[in-house]
């Protein structure tokens, strides 16, 4: 080991240049090229980069001292036979491109000093030009704590830092939740999730970010609809087929979606604009042993109450015995999901993107409700009608809840 003085090289004649950044400390193993000082004279900054390899034993200048070429910036000890000559007397001031400059010199010989010009928009030296011109970081962008105004490298990572910590905490980089070993506090066992659990559970957290969600509630009164399906259950049941008030809701809400076009729509992908359908496709939600899956009933609109009982029958059996086929999952234009077997009073269902609303439906109760001037018992069925609010305003969500209470009330305008 050798113990060899470093000095500040040809600096283009100026003499008396301040040191506004020292950028190694004792200790700092180090390299040829490697930045050491950032100067400024009257004209220009500029970098000084080692010419030798090793480790710093003293650094000798420190902010706001003036240097001149010859000036000793640190003592380093290098390696028996690495150690190279002096810096180049001939080391060259150049006036170039800063984030180029600085990584284009040759390591054969000392690299130029490297000089930014002082006219740019930010105060910053080269190594902080190149961080920012990596990072695609706008140096105006980062607060300076450096003499005069100037960006230190501590500067442009606490403003990485700050940006990452803004990322994480806006969503778009979830936090994760943290680990924790409940065998600690008990006996536990480890289930594996279903596959059809892990599939759906990404699309809804993926839909759970992505859409604004607004759920608006109402209710129905169902006690004439209700009697209706209650007189037509039996026979429809020799066929083979329920009759519940899915069936109507469903007729009501292929209703709904041609009185109310934006809710049977898709944004397109710019998300600039609606798609808007044709056709109403109504999916359902069906509860399986192994998790959540979404039939579709197409042309509800042209359909019969009896063949969309039918078809509704079909599709939930098939998906029960996971016997349905990708297309019959696909091309939905809006979703109901019925909890109305189990019960509940209201809930919150995530709208399934690209869809753009989704109608819950709880189990239907007898309510006393005030009509024509007494308190009479109605069985009244709650809706929880969750929308997309880019697409669907407040005053709309209502007006669609609205009518489809009405539809809903008055059973002979789902039979006409
Ligand atoms: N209010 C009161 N009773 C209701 C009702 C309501 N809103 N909806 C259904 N019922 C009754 C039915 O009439 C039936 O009673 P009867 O046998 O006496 O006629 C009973 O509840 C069971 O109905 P069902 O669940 O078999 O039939 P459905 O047409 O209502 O629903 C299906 C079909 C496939 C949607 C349903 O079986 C299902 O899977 N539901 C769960 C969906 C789900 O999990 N959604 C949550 C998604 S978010 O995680």
């Amino acid at each position: 080991m050798a113990i060899k003085n470093i000095t500040v090289p040809d600096i283009g004649g100026a003499t008396d240049v301040v040191v506004i950044e020292v950028l190694v400390k004792i200790g700092d193993a180090i390299k040829v090229d490697s930045a050491l000082l950032t100067l400024e004279s009257d004209k220009a900054t500029m970098e000084v980069p080692s010419s030798d390899e090793g480790i710093v034993k003293e650094v000798k200048v420190k902010v706001g001292d003036t240097v001149s070429q010859g000036s000793t910036i640190l003592v380093l000890e290098v390696a028996e036979g690495k150690s190279t000559a002096a810096a180049a007397p001939s080391a060259k001031v150049e006036a170039v491109a800063p984030v180029a400059s600085a990584v284009a010199a040759s390591k054969a010989e000392p690299e130029p000093v490297v000089m930014t010009s002082s006219h740019t928009d930010a105060h910053a030296g080269p190594v902080v030009r190149k961080i920012a011109h990596e990072f695609g970081i706008d140096l105006k962008k980062v607060p300076p704590t450096g003499p005069k105004q100037r960006i230190l490298k501590e500067d442009i990572l606490n403003y990485v830092k700050a940006r990452l910590a803004q990322v994480a905490t806006s969503g778009a980089g979830m936090p994760t939740a943290p680990t924790v070993d409940f065998t600690k506090f008990g006996e536990v066992e480890t289930q594996p999730l279903s596959r059809i659990k892990k599939l759906s559970g990404k699309n809804l957290h993926r839909n759970w970010l992505l859409v604004p969600h607004v759920t608006q509630f109402g209710e129905a009164d169902i006690t004439e609809l209700e009697a209706f399906r209650l007189e037509q259950k039996a026979s429809i049941e020799k066929q083979g087929v329920k009759l519940t008030p899915l069936i109507f809701i469903m007729k009501a809400v292929a209703s709904a979606l041609e009185a109310f076009p934006q809710f049977n729509a898709s944004l397109d992908a710019s998300g600039e604009n609606l798609i808007l359908k044709k056709y109403v496709h109504v999916g359902v939600a069906v509860d399986t042993p192994d998790g959540l899956v979404v039939p579709v009933v197409r042309d509800v609109d042209k359909k019969g109450l009896l063949e969309i009982a039918k078809e509704l029958s079909v599709l939930s059996e098939k998906a029960r015995n996971k016997q349905l086929t990708a297309n019959e999952m696909q091309g939905g234009c809006f979703s109901i999901s019925s909890l109305g077997g189990i019960g509940g009073t209201a809930f919150t269902p995530i709208v399934n993107v690209p869809e753009v609303a989704i109608l819950g439906v709880s189990k239907s109760s007898l309510k006393p409700v005030y009509k024509e001037g007494q308190l009479v018992p109605r069985l009244m069925l709650p809706l929880s009608l969750s929308y997309d609010h880019r697409v669907i305003d407040g005053a709309d969500g209502a007006r669609f809840i609205t009518y489809l209470s009405n539809m809903l009330s008055e059973t002979r305008n789902l039979l006409l």
